[in-house]
């Protein structure tokens, strides 16, 4: 009899998780194996290796160019402003991505949307609530090259001095494009924080997270716009902003500015309703220690696999 209920009570444990953990991309999400960072176009920075970035897409749109990220297996992030329509014609998502020249390689996929959705706040004006998600037109399988990044949690911070990488294929100084072969660009910049940056910007809102340093020379620029702007928690990355606006590109006292991931969970979980994206509460520290936090979802499901666990046994 005991052997028998072993697969039994091993079975119900896994639908027990499997039910109430919808936050399934926790697992995987923010993993680069080909990245060697240790810790942490793009002005001022260098080529990536290739699958250092395996969530940076490349959207073109109806010859407009911007950056996106995978956030789950059929969801890119990007921002409102690439988007001038919600059409999903003449849009081309490509992942696994290295050069934009070079004919389509093994590694790299090129996929159609099914769906644009631009926050129903995205103010032009102000730039506030700059995101928008992009539906794949079909499910991708995850690689080495392809994976998708976790996301900030709502009640993250990000504090002064905090390092960042931006990743494009954006211009590497205002109105110069980057040259052929058109390699992902990679440029780390530390987060200046919004009373500081609130100087450099009267219409900066809470909705809005800012990178560069005072002395400029490194930062995102046209083309880069709904790109990732992440950091390394532990041993996987989190996305803290999308690439935005500035004034210029790099200029002194004129740092990036990027939508704040983490004051949209709830928009993005309203959006997209399997597989949701893997959010992490980052605490950050700009120090040794960092905080890995479960997302609340997969707390939540501890209590019910422990109870059935002990019932079942
Ligand atoms: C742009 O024009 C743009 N330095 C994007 C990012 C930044 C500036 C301009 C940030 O799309």
């Amino acid at each position: 009899m005991m052997v028998k209920l072993v697969p039994v009570r091993v079975l119900l444990l896994l639908l027990v998780l499997w039910a109430t953990g919808s936050d399934a991309q926790i697992d995987v999400c923010g993993r680069a194996p080909l990245n060697s960072k240790t810790d942490s176009r793009i002005v001022g920075g260098q080529d990536a290796s290739e699958g250092a970035w395996p969530w940076q897409a490349s959207l073109e749109i109806r010859n407009g160019l911007c950056g996106g990220s995978l956030i789950n297996n059929q969801w890119v992030l990007s921002a409102a402003h690439c988007f001038t329509s919600t059409s999903t014609s003449g849009v081309s998502i490509y992942l696994g991505r290295h050069n934009r020249q070079n004919p389509l390689s093994s590694n790299e996929l090129r996929l159609g949307a099914s769906r644009i959705i631009v926050h129903e706040d995205y103010d032009s004006k102000s730039s506030d609530n700059d995101i928008a998600l992009v539906q794949l037109d079909s499910t991708v399988d995850f690689t080495d090259y392809i994976q998708p990044v976790c996301l900030a949690a709502e009640g993250s911070a990000f504090p002064d001095g905090l390092d960042c990488w931006v990743t494009g294929w954006g211009t590497i100084q205002t109105g110069v494009s980057l040259p052929a072969p058109e390699t992902l660009q990679e440029v780390d910049i530390p987060i200046v924080s919004n009373s500081r940056c609130a100087s450099s910007y009267n219409t900066l809102t809470d909705n809005m997270v800012c990178a560069g340093l005072s002395a400029g020379g490194k930062d995102s620029c046209q083309g880069d716009s709904g790109g990732p702007l992440v950091t390394k928690n532990g041993s996987v990355w989190v996305q803290a902003g999308i690439v935005s606006f500035g004034r210029g590109c790099a200029e002194p006292d004129f740092p990036g500015v990027y939508a704040r991931v983490s004051q949209y969970q709830s928009w993005i979980n309203n959006q997209i309703s399997t597989n949701q994206p893997g959010f992490i509460n980052f605490q950050g520290s700009t120090g040794a220690a960092t905080f890995v936090s479960m997302s609340l979802p997969l707390l939540l499901s501890v209590p019910p696999a422990v109870f059935s666990f002990f019932v079942l046994s």
